[in-house]
């Protein structure tokens, strides 16, 4: 049996941060704080001049977020790269954090990228994906012997909602492992688009998921594409949170995160509230990817069989230390919680 407590699958993709601030927000189309799929008139933000680069993908990071708080090789994440310097970069990276990659490689493609841009005084980021080789991973990867046997040799799996557009099947194939072995299986919900243009995909693994992680956008397009008339964000976890389980050995947790306000979190039926601590203004250097570090806690607390309470904390925490320093990243040398 394999250590790696946690596997994680999405995309891997490499974050190329451009500037111009409002500038470039407005050449592309793209809202202040957003995330999605560049269209073929958006292609022209990655030759933008670059400011900085590096690891990116939502799940990618929050791997590399809870390998920071859990022990040496205890987690693991798999998608598909290129044959080509990015993808050695995303390897270098992820290596440096402890994490693992077993990623499937597409010659024929090349590694993904999001394009960052951040504005209001690095308050909001949006972001422009050009999924690339991420794109073609392939229920066939997953089920590789030397990949599968890592899945099976795990305790908890995290998929991010992301892969809705690449490979559902895969995570399908995953939820369905997760249940079998009763597995906690946690899915995040990425993105508002996902629940308007990957309704079918997305409402197809949800039965499965144990856990549900999300910030208030993407709840509340959760509820305006599934017919639920408030903009509650803790009326609309409560109603996702009841979709019918297929694993009933284990009740649904949906984990709703508002930034600097209080994290939602409903569970049998009832809502608590958790706040974060406060970071003033000017410690905040990057936001992009709290909200990925956030779910990295919460995992790595899962993997540990911490509780609830436990998970919401790490993950406050981890969040904190994102946003304190420049890129998806956390500070090195190691912090301890
Ligand atoms: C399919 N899409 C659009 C994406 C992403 C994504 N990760 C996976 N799939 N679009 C943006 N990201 C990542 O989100 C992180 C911030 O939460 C970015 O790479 C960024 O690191």
């Amino acid at each position: 049996m394999s250590s790696y407590v946690l596997f994680g699958l999405e995309n891997p993709l490499l974050d190329y941060y451009v500037g111009g601030e409002d500038a470039t927000l407005q050449k592309y189309g793209l809202k202040s704080n957003d995330a999605v799929l560049a269209s073929e008139n958006q292609m022209g933000i990655y030759k933008e001049p670059c400011v900085s680069y590096g690891a990116g993908g939502a799940a990618q990071n929050s791997c590399r977020a809870a390998q920071y708080v859990l022990p040496p090789n205890s987690t693991v994440f798999a998608g598909c790269v290129g044959d080509d310097d990015f993808a050695r970069m995303l390897r270098e990276s992820n290596e440096k954090a402890g994490l693992r990659s077993v990623f499937a490689v597409d010659p024929s493609a090349t590694t993904g990228v999001c394009a960052v841009v951040l504005s209001n005084n690095n308050k909001c980021r949006s972001l422009c994906t050009n999924l690339g080789a991420a794109n073609n991973y392939k229920l066939e990867n997953l089920k590789a012997p030397e990949v599968w046997s890592l899945v099976e040799g795990s305790r908890v799996i995290y998929v991010g909602g992301y892969h809705l557009t690449v490979s559902p099947e895969s995570m399908l194939e995953l939820a369905k492992h997760a249940v079998e072995k009763n597995k906690p299986y946690i899915m995040n919900l990425s993105a508002p688009f996902l629940s308007q243009f990957f309704k079918e995909q997305m409402d197809s693994v949800v039965p499965y998921c144990d856990y549900i992680i999300g910030n208030e956008s993407e709840i509340l397009s959760y509820g305006e594409h599934h017919g639920i008339e408030t903009k509650d964000v803790g009326e609309v976890a409560l109603a996702l949170a009841s979709v019918e389980k297929v694993n009933k050995k284990r009740s649904r947790a949906v984990v709703i995160t508002q930034g600097a306000d209080a994290t939602i979190v409903v569970q049998d039926g009832k809502v608590n509230t958790y706040k974060p601590n406060h970071v003033p203004a000017e410690e905040i250097v990057d936001t992009n990817g709290a909200g990925d570090a956030f779910a990295g806690g919460f995992i790595a607390a899962l993997a540990e069989e911490h509780g609830i309470d436990y998970a919401i904390t790490l993950g406050h925490w981890l969040g904190q230390e994102c946003i304190k320093v420049s890129g998806t990243t956390l500070p090195l040398p190691k912090k301890q919680y």
